[in-house]
């Protein structure tokens, strides 16, 4: 599981080769880095978190809490190439258990605190995972309640760790832990981790990320967001998302020597709280939290003035909203266009102010390859729109254990197609104009149409259904079912539609937003087919 090229595709030897001439890939792996931070400035504050009292890990701390997890682990028979799921909230141990991960060569998957067993069973069970780190409580769900129906779906699992009150499971503060030796040391071109797919299709796909490739981002997105040993930035969006993690995130922030302040939770009053208490000066959000924070800004007693950067991504952030932020928040705006599978853009600090609200950004890389292209995969005119296909330094070349899916994600020279629909302005800078692929974007949050279709159309009562996405003034996007009922069944309420997919354990942002029941798809045209023949037919093949 740990050598790319083996469960998933990786670059081609004169790309890696280059990559490493330029310089962008240095052998840096992430079990070093920490180590060497903490050698540097073992002191000096890494982490503040509130789970509940202000705790603070210092660069040592850390980096002696990963060596201890990592022999407790180790003597628990986890070892190179495993795979750990792993589900906390903004916390330490979230970060000392992915560096724990991380010095054995596992590879941590990062679920969400937001999944529920249908989402962890995959993740367990798709990845054979021999382990799954979870919290005991969190914001009023008890995550060990999961572990029963996890553990039916998943053989393989082994292992269950808990922060906190371990009930019947092992809790992490007891992880045994006496070095059996020195333990064997991941290599920087190998996997570190699988991150998550916002998915268009039935499931997440899992995202191979190495240690050299993701580094790179990291130094990257930290030299053109100004990211120093005097960044402080602030952790509101789940830390398990590639966009706080790395944009420049916390990871980006660690590898500056900077610190990490873990927010609770996105909401202005206690963010803001921390803001002024700890003497925030950067931060990222998704549009939504953006606009609240702008609207809230304006009230608040809070001193927000230690706040240099806010970057807004994950969704399109409208220019009306864009303009506002800067007055609000006396701070400056960074746009980010991003993926878990790689590419990043930001706008630039030294960007015309017309440029910064109008656009989401330019790649991180010169080595950043982009095509805007047709439906025929020809190159569309400079300036018109079209999707947008990327090779580069730290954009996979494939998923992991994908083979099929991979066919069509990517194109025979290994351009990633990011279903985006983009444009090129004369700077060169990105504007997204749109979607083509079958993907949800609830307010930075992905829904994958097909995952929900198909849980509803277990209902007894559903003859068929889609899933689309409706306008919304603050989420960007909210998700509406069309469901056509079977004539001979008592006909469920909306309300009933809800609570049966929230029941089959998924997500909450996951559940249907609206339900309107109709006789057939609004969208019609000549020759249409039903989305339940659509599927049946992608299905068999798949099968095939
Ligand atoms: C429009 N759509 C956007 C933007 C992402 C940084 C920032 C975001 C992500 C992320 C990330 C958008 N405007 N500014 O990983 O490191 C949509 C696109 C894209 C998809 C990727 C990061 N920023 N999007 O959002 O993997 O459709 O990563 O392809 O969750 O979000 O989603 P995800």
């Amino acid at each position: 599981g740990l050598t790319p090229g083996v469960d998933a595709p990786t670059w081609p030897e004169e790309f890696a080769e280059r990559y490493r001439r330029a310089g962008h890939w240095r052998g840096e792996t992430f079990g070093r880095m920490l180590r060497e931070r903490a050698a540097a400035h073992p002191d000096r504050v890494a982490l503040v978190d509130f789970a509940p009292g202000r705790r603070t890990r210092t660069y040592r701390q850390l980096d002696e809490a990963a060596d201890r997890l990592a022999a407790g682990f180790a003597g628990r028979g986890i070892g190179r190439g495993d795979r750990v799921v792993v589900q906390l909230p903004n916390t330490a141990e979230f970060a000392e258990v992915v560096f724990a991960l991380f010095r054995l060569g596992a590879l941590p998957v990062f679920a969400l605190p937001a999944h529920r067993d249908t989402e962890i069973t995959h993740f367990c069970a798709f990845s054979e995972a021999v382990a799954y780190v979870i919290p005991d409580v969190h914001d009023g769900f008890d995550h060990r309640d999961l572990t029963t129906r996890v553990r039916r779906g998943a053989p393989e699992l082994r292992e269950i760790f808990v922060a906190g009150d371990p009930g019947g499971h092992t809790a992490l503060s007891d992880v045994p832990c006496d070095p059996s030796g020195p333990l064997p040391e991941p290599r920087p071109h190998e996997l570190a981790f699988l991150q998550l797919s916002g998915g268009t299709t039935g499931v997440s796909k899992l995202i191979p990320r190495t240690h050299d490739d993701y580094l790179y981002s990291l130094r990257g997105s930290n030299e053109i967001c100004g990211v120093d040993a005097d960044t402080r930035f602030l952790v509101v969006l789940p830390a398990a998302h590639n966009f706080p993690m790395s944009s420049p995130g916390w990871l980006g922030t660690l590898y500056a020597g900077g610190r990490v302040v873990m927010c609770p939770k996105p909401d202005p009053t206690t963010a803001f709280a921390l803001i002024e208490q700890e003497r925030i000066t950067m931060t990222g959000l998704v549009p939504p939290l953006a606009l609240l924070w702008t609207d809230s800004a304006p009230r608040t007693e809070r001193d927000l003035s230690s706040l240099e950067l806010v970057l807004v991504g994950g969704a399109k952030y409208s220019e009306q909203a864009a303009r506002r932020l800067e007055p609000a928040l006396g701070c400056r705006l960074m746009q980010v266009f991003g993926m878990a599978e790689g590419l990043v853009n930001y706008t630039r600090l030294d960007d015309d102010p017309e440029t910064i609200v109008t656009t989401q950004g330019l790649p991180i890389s010169p080595d950043d390859e982009i095509r805007i292209v047709d439906d025929t995969d020809r190159d569309v005119p400079d300036g018109a729109f079209g999707h947008l296909l990327t090779r580069g330094p730290y954009t996979i070349r494939g998923y992991w254990r994908a083979p099929e899916h991979n066919r069509s994600a990517f194109t025979e020279d290994g351009f990633y197609r990011t279903g985006d629909i983009v444009r090129r302005t004369a700077s060169g800078h990105l504007v997204v104009e749109g979607r083509a692929k079958d993907q949800i974007n609830r307010g930075g949050e992905k829904v994958a149409p097909e995952e929900i279709e198909n849980i509803i159309l277990a209902h007894p009562a559903v003859h068929d259904v889609s899933l689309v996405a409706v306008p919304d003034d603050y989420l960007g996007e909210r998700t509406l079912a069309h469901v056509i009922l079977r004539a001979d069944a008592e006909p469920p309420t909306a309300a009933q539609i809800k609570a049966f997919v929230r029941a089959r354990g998924v997500a909450a942002y996951k559940v249907p937003d609206l339900v309107r029941f109709v006789d057939a798809f609004p969208h019609t045209g000549v020759g249409k087919v039903s989305k339940k023949g659509l599927r049946s037919a992608a299905a068999s093949a798949e099968q095939r």
